[in-house]
């Protein structure tokens, strides 16, 4: 790793910091934009949440690439864009109806439903801007490769998709597996697969970091669903007991508090055998792995 980053903490850190920093810079340039909708767009995006996205795909970028990294942090900036309007729309009343969010009121809560849906709109909007920015300066083809793979991931294939199924259409543990895989999975799976098609990765490494991500996501699902029953609301920085108050179907409702530790271990372990058989350095993702494993919020 570059610029004396050698843990998994200084490198979260700094991908985090050139994602925000991309964001901003993104929000400040829509000069026409009335400043209460910029001021909610900033109060949701910026300065909170653990950027495991834009961190899965700059760090696959650059266990191939370690030059340019500039067209990255732009698809980093919109998929962390993109990842903050499903949580604001998420917590919305007609959503999940959660209060707390990264530590701190909803959006809904500080600029009421209509601000909060339409921040969320705006920096959907904001993050296909942003990808346009590059598209009209390249040729590369795969720069809209990645363009291709964050939109199908994030609607109605996939995020959007999964977020309807969420909405009181699943019956049992198949229909939640689909949900998971579209909702959470989708852009975990797009993280991994931009970063990897930015930094013109071979086929055959990709289709290794597919399989990891895929496992990295369900994995990353039942953790969630664990630290739902055994976290605090504190710890967590959103509500805990969320998927109860919902009646939702989860890994620990269909399995068990053991077996989804088990689950976990398992994908997790499955994971990071994918991408040993990658001929880099793939120890960032295997870090990740674990830190996914072991995160407390
Ligand atoms: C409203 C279209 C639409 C989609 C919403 C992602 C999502 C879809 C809803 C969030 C509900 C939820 C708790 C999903 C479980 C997994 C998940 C995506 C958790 C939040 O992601 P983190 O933990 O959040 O990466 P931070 O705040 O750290 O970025």
């Amino acid at each position: 790793m570059i610029n004396n980053r050698e843990s998994l903490k200084s490198n979260i850190e700094f991908y985090s910091s050139i994602t925000e920093k991309q964001i901003l810079k993104f929000i400040n340039s829509l000069k026409n934009s009335p400043s209460i909708l910029l001021d909610s767009m900033k109060y949701s995006v910026l300065g909170a949440g653990k950027k495991l996205r834009p961190s899965l795909l700059l760090g696959t970028y650059e266990i191939f690439e370690k030059k340019n990294i500039e067209q990255a942090v732009s698809f980093a900036a919109s998929i962390e864009m993109i990842h903050t309007y499903s949580l604001i729309h998420d917590d919305l009343p007609v959503m999940d109806n959660d209060d707390l969010r990264r530590g701190k009121p909803s959006n809904h809560k500080v600029y009421g439903d209509a601000g909060a849906i339409l921040a969320g709109d705006a920096l959907l909007n904001s993050a296909f801007e942003n990808i346009m920015n590059l598209l009209v300066n390249t040729s590369n083809k795969n720069v809209f490769i990645a363009a291709k793979i964050l939109f199908e991931a994030s609607g109605a294939n996939g995020m959007i998709g999964g977020q309807i199924l969420d909405m009181g259409l699943q019956k049992n543990s198949n229909d939640m597996k689909k949900m998971h895989s579209m909702k959470t999975g989708a852009l975990i799976k797009a993280s991994v697969l931009i970063g990897a098609y930015l930094a013109s990765c071979s086929e055959k490494n990709i289709k290794l970091l597919e399989k990891y991500a895929i496992s990295l996501g369900i994995a990353f699902q039942i953790k969630d669903d664990i630290l739902d029953v055994e976290s605090s609301d504190k710890e967590l920085g959103k509500p805990v007991g969320s998927d109860k108050k919902n009646n939702k179907i989860t890994y620990v409702t269909e399995y068990g508090l053991d077996k989804a530790k088990e689950l976990l271990d398992n994908h997790i372990e499955k994971s990071i055998d994918f991408i040993s058989d990658i001929d880099r350095d793939t120890s960032f993702l295997k870090d990740i792995a674990l830190y996914v494993k072991n995160r407390r919020d």
